[in-house]
């Protein structure tokens, strides 16, 4: 594989963290016995729509005419997982609906995300380098129960936007919403 178009558009540092996120990714994904080669594809191309700052990353989706929700204009910060599912289709030709889903999905998570999204959401959450509040309970979790972790990180998000008075996506609150739900559901 030759990430250069990647590499150009998302500069050197963030493809390290990609590959940071890959690494914990790989982690994740051989404890909870999934598809390694979507995790790596996912991984690598997850951040594929942060080109430059917030202000950039509006600026190519309305030059390419990508439809944004209201809740998605209300959080610029979330664009680039829209963006970067777009590219990742049109100019990556990445055609598998579910690592789509795990590029789109990666910062606000959502209801009923499937096993790639979780695992990316939170390798994104953990990787080597972050080091913000919580996180060490995140990563120990995320080992031992994923729909755990996610109620952590998303609980954590959420403080910190409240924190800032930042606008909180609907799919983070509704993600939220679902995991404490099933985690409090006895089957
Ligand atoms: O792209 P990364 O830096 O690797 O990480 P990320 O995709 O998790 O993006 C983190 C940014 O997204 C950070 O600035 C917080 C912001 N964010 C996460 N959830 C929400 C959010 N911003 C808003 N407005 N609303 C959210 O629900
Ligand atoms: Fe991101
Ligand atoms: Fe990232």
């Amino acid at each position: 594989m030759n990430y250069k178009d990647l590499i150009l558009d998302i500069g050197l540092e963030r493809y390290k963290h990609s590959l940071r996120v890959m690494d914990t990714a790989l982690e994740l994904g051989k404890i909870y016995k999934t598809n390694l080669e979507n995790i790596k594809i996912a991984s690598i191309y997850h951040d594929c729509g942060k080109i430059g700052s917030t202000e950039e990353v509006l600026k190519i989706t309305d030059r390419r005419n990508i439809k944004l929700s209201k809740e998605d204009l209300k959080s610029p910060e979330v664009v680039h997982t829209i963006l970067g599912r777009y590219l990742a289709e049109h100019k990556y030709n990445i055609k598998d609906e579910d690592i789509l889903n795990a590029i789109e999905f990666h910062t606000t998570g959502r209801p009923k995300m499937s096993l790639l999204e979780k695992i990316i959401y939170i390798a994104d959450y953990t990787e080597p380098n972050r080091d913000f509040s919580g996180v060490e309970k995140v990563r120990e979790a995320s080992k031992k129960d994923i729909d755990n972790s996610m109620i952590l990180a998303l609980k954590n998000t959420i403080d910190y936007l409240k924190s800032k008075d930042i606008h909180i996506h609907k799919n983070t609150l509704d993600a939220y919403n679902y995991f404490i739900e099933i985690k409090g559901v006895i089957i």
